[in-house]
């Protein structure tokens, strides 16, 4: 096994690459336009038949998809094969409003897990590896989906699923795991559990991490890296498209590859949906277009990224987008200056403190307050309130300077701020007024 899972496609030629992109979106639009009525319906309303679209240069002539849609089709209405094809069910891990449900046939499983393979190949793992899978298993596509990718590989997947600390630490050290799966911030706790145990990360045969399912920093994966005395990769995903292997990082960590192969990508104006050149920063648009039951037409993901087409010192040649700053609609709007959670991530860092925060944003007379809680180190701890007041001084005045914005700074002691087994909750608004850009 080389440095990649499928050489012929991670380093395809531009032109081999537009003409299966091509193809398939031919096949797909078909595909919609017959067998799924919500299609029919939007294509209709513009004018727009099947045999309008000749290559893949033709996708801004199609509808947007929005996750309302989903909602509004629920539970199977965008589906587009009958149910003995199906032989998967996943739904989306949604905070608010109906949870989104996505269906995959046998070749869709198959394709996802292609993606998951690659992303575990980029980050060095063979199959003579032990793949520990702490996502969650269940509707959540993390655990199966890293899962199924490990075994494809043909290397030995460990499903112990999140939760339990210091039984995951146990298995790491006992079964001798040699890459760990699971979001960023459980990779933290993860990492601050083996220093709790008195374990030394060097004697552990860890050698890489896939972490991904919310946005970080890389000043966060130098910080996992260092706990775990690992080399920290990322990857992407969403149900709606697949699940985790959309997109994936390599050696270069310089951007995410995206299994453009399948899931074509697009960075479009967030307030027109106008199409935005490579390097330019707006939201994510995805089109499913070799996916069979659930065939996606440019879905829009809200998460804020841009792509690049240039050349990766890795040899991919499959299009990279950047780390996701964010979404659309987890931007807080802080006295009318817009502020995204990983910009707070990375001040913390950057101000050497651990990335332990929480954002609690509130309205006191009719102004925006934003306090940012964030965990004393075990040396700071033991500090005069001077000091304390001291240091909380000088993170106010870095946050304002990278935000644009003041906030309230509040030490509070080692290990007091809630840990999260899945994806953190860092964000607390308790204006109770719609503050985000939702489109
Ligand atoms: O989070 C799939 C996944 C599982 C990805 C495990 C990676 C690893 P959903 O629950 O549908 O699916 O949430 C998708 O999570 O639109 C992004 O906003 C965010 N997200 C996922 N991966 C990343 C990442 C899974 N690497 C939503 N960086 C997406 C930043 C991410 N945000």
């Amino acid at each position: 096994m080389g440095q990649y899972f499928q050489q012929e496609i991670e380093t395809a030629s531009r032109d081999y690459l537009r003409a299966i992109q091509s193809a398939r979106l031919i096949q797909m639009v078909k595909n919609c336009y017959e067998n799924v009525a919500f299609y029919k319906e939007k294509f209709d309303a513009i004018g727009l038949l099947p045999g309008d679209i000749h290559s893949i240069d033709d996708i801004p002539k199609l509808p947007f998809t929005t996750k309302q849609d989903l909602r509004d089709t629920y539970p199977f209405g965008l589906f587009a094969v009958p149910k003995d094809r199906l032989v998967r069910i996943h739904a989306s891990s949604g905070t608010t409003g109906k949870q989104t449900v996505v269906g995959y046939t046998q070749d869709d499983v198959l394709h996802w897990s292609e993606g998951a393979a690659r992303a575990l190949v980029a980050a060095g793992a063979t199959k003579e590896d032990y793949i520990h899978v702490s996502y969650g298993y269940g509707l959540f596509t993390g655990g199966l989906g890293l899962h199924y990718g490990a075994e494809l590989l043909g290397a030995t997947a460990i499903p112990v699923s999140s939760g339990n600390t210091k039984r995951q630490v146990q298995i790491l050290q006992d079964f001798g795991s040699n890459f760990l799966c699971c979001t960023p911030s459980y990779a933290m706790f993860i990492g601050e559990t083996v220093a709790e145990m008195g374990i030394d990360p060097k004697t552990l045969p860890l050698r890489g991490g896939i972490f991904g399912a919310e946005p970080w920093t890389d000043n966060m994966r130098k910080e996992i890296e260092r706990l775990l005395d690992i080399k920290a990769h990322d990857i992407y995903g969403l149900s709606e498209i697949a699940g985790p292997g959309v997109s994936y990082d390599c050696d270069a960590f310089d951007g995410l590859h995206v299994c453009e192969d399948y899931f074509y990508p697009e960075i479009v104006d967030p307030e027109t949906g106008d199409p935005l050149p490579d390097g330019t920063f707006g939201e994510l648009v995805f089109t499913c277009i070799g996916k069979e039951a659930l065939p996606l037409v440019r879905y829009r993901t809200r998460d804020i990224s841009a792509l690049t087409h240039e050349h990766c010192s890795c040899g991919r040649t499959l299009v990279r987008m950047a780390k996701p700053r964010g979404r659309t609609d987890d931007m807080l709007i802080i006295r009318g200056v817009n502020v995204f959670p990983s910009q707070v991530e990375h001040v913390i860092l950057e101000q050497g403190l651990e990335p332990n925060y929480q954002i609690v944003v509130e309205r006191i007379d009719n102004l925006d307050v934003m306090t940012v809680l964030v965990e004393l180190s075990d040396a700071m701890f033991s500090d005069s309130m001077a000091a304390v007041e001291a240091e909380e001084r000088r993170l106010q005045n870095a946050m304002l300077s990278t935000l644009g914005v003041s906030t309230k700074i509040q030490l509070v002691d080692p290990r007091s701020l809630p840990r999260s087994e899945g994806k953190a909750v860092r964000v607390i608004d308790k204006r109770g007024v719609t503050q985000y850009n939702v489109h």
